[in-house]
């Protein structure tokens, strides 16, 4: 092998490797919390691919389930006290996040 071909060996290997990494890195993820029976914050907006980390500061159970545009709810389960969930939004739209057990608990979650 030649010096030159040791040199483009070197570069496409740092090509792959950066090609690789960057779609884990774009990705973003938003914590929202249970507290007070809330969701803190209560309105969002993210992009496709990110996630959200729920987290559960009240002293007893809440659940997430997310509801998307087509009104199918989609339950993530039940989410005990300092349990977290991390939920993904592959997909762009308007999303209702709410815990089945206490009906006033309600965000929105906006994928663009
Ligand atoms: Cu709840």
């Amino acid at each position: 092998m030649t010096r030159k071909s040791h040199i483009l060996a070197g570069a496409v290997g740092i090509t792959i490797v950066l090609a690789t990494a960057m779609p884990a890195a774009m990705a973003a993820q938003t914590v929202i919390d249970q507290k007070g029976l809330k969701f803190v914050p209560n309105a969002v907006t993210i992009n496709a691919g990110d996630t959200i980390l729920f987290t559960n500061s009240d002293p007893f159970t809440h659940d997430v389930t997310v509801v998307g545009a087509n009104g199918a709810p989609s339950d993530k389960g039940l989410e005990h006290h300092g349990e977290s969930k991390v939920v993904s939004f592959p997909d762009k739209g308007t999303f209702s996040v709410i815990c089945t057990m206490h009906p006033n608990m309600k965000a929105t979650v906006t994928v663009k």
